[in-house]
């Protein structure tokens, strides 16, 4: 039998659609697989889990209780926190403060790699139009995609300045099938996306290194080769394969057709009450 790649892997937002996804491949990478998530979440996870996978319920907001996650710890894969669009604070507290608890964590523990899901969402106001690299620079479509450029930072500082490496995904739409006609552009399958997820965890060189997460797209916005190269990933699936079914799904015209967040672009601003820290 071979070896597992590594003794101890966590994976935060587990009880979530892509923890679920990913549970059992990256139990086959580990001798332990730690799961975290929110109590309430764990409690309705579907069981039955692999036997070497330990449950962990964990707010990211907790400073020490994030630190105590990371003990032994090699690897993380780091999908927990707020997935869409919404008011500041609750954005702040679960992906800022957060992604900023898991990798101080991450450095006090001695973990030396972090895949972490990023988003399409920092580039969401590109118009549609434009092909983009993940060497243009960042246009946020609102607070969510804010904070998914905080957790690239962090990949930047953490790397610069205490040698750990990261792989940011800007994953496109990751759905069982495209929901519609803007995700043949972004769709990332489920298997693709496992295949994205394990070689950001053993691809070796990667230092801080953002990458968009999507299929094999001939509607893709993005130019991802490059960062595709270094990790090694070779989409398997097309959106194209799905076109007919739903290219007739779209939005009513306005910013959420033409730029490419979407119908996050319908979202917000919010007006969060006066006098909250
Ligand atoms: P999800 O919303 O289904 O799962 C996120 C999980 O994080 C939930 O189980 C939730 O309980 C947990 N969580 C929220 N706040 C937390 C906190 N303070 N502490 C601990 N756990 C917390 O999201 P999904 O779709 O599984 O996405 C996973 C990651 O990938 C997210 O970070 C999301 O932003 C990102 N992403 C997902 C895309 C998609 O198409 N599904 C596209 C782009 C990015
Ligand atoms: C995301 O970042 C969200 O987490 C997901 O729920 C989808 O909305 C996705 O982007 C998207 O842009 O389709």
């Amino acid at each position: 039998m071979t070896e597992p790649a590594f003794n101890t892997l966590l994976l935060t937002g587990a009880a979530g659609r892509l923890g679920q996804v990913l549970t059992a491949p990256l139990a086959a990478l580990c001798r332990t697989l730690v799961v975290s998530d929110l109590p309430a979440a764990l409690a309705k996870l579907p069981g039955p889990l692999p036997p070497h996978v330990s449950v962990r319920p964990c707010d990211l907001a907790d400073t020490a209780g994030v630190l105590a996650l990371l003990e032994g710890v090699d690897a993380v894969v780091h999908m927990g926190g707020i997935s869409v669009e919404g008011p500041w604070l609750p954005i702040l507290q679960a992906n800022i403060h957060g992604s900023h608890n898991l990798y101080e964590a991450a450095r006090r523990q001695g973990c030396r790699r972090i895949v972490q899901a990023s988003s399409n969402h920092v580039t969401g106001c590109y118009p549609r139009t434009t092909r983009i690299s993940p060497q243009d620079p960042p246009l946020p479509d609102g607070n969510y995609g804010l904070s998914k450029m905080f957790g690239e930072g962090l990949a930047s500082l953490y790397w610069q300045r205490h040698g750990i490496e990261s792989v940011c995904l800007r994953i496109g739409t990751a759905t069982p099938t495209p929901p519609d006609l803007r995700g043949l552009c972004g769709w990332l399958s489920p298997r693709d996306l496992v295949q994205l997820v394990t070689r950001g965890l053993l691809a070796a060189n990667v230092g801080a290194l953002v990458a968009y997460g999507c299929s094999d797209n001939a509607r893709s916005w993005w130019d991802a080769s490059e960062a595709w190269q270094r990790l090694g990933y070779q989409p398997q699936d097309r959106s194209e394969d799905h076109a007919a079914a739903v290219q007739h799904r779209l939005l009513p015209p306005g910013p959420q057709t033409e730029l490419q967040g979407g119908a996050f672009l319908t979202w917000g601003p919010y007006d969060e009450p006066p006098g909250t820290p």
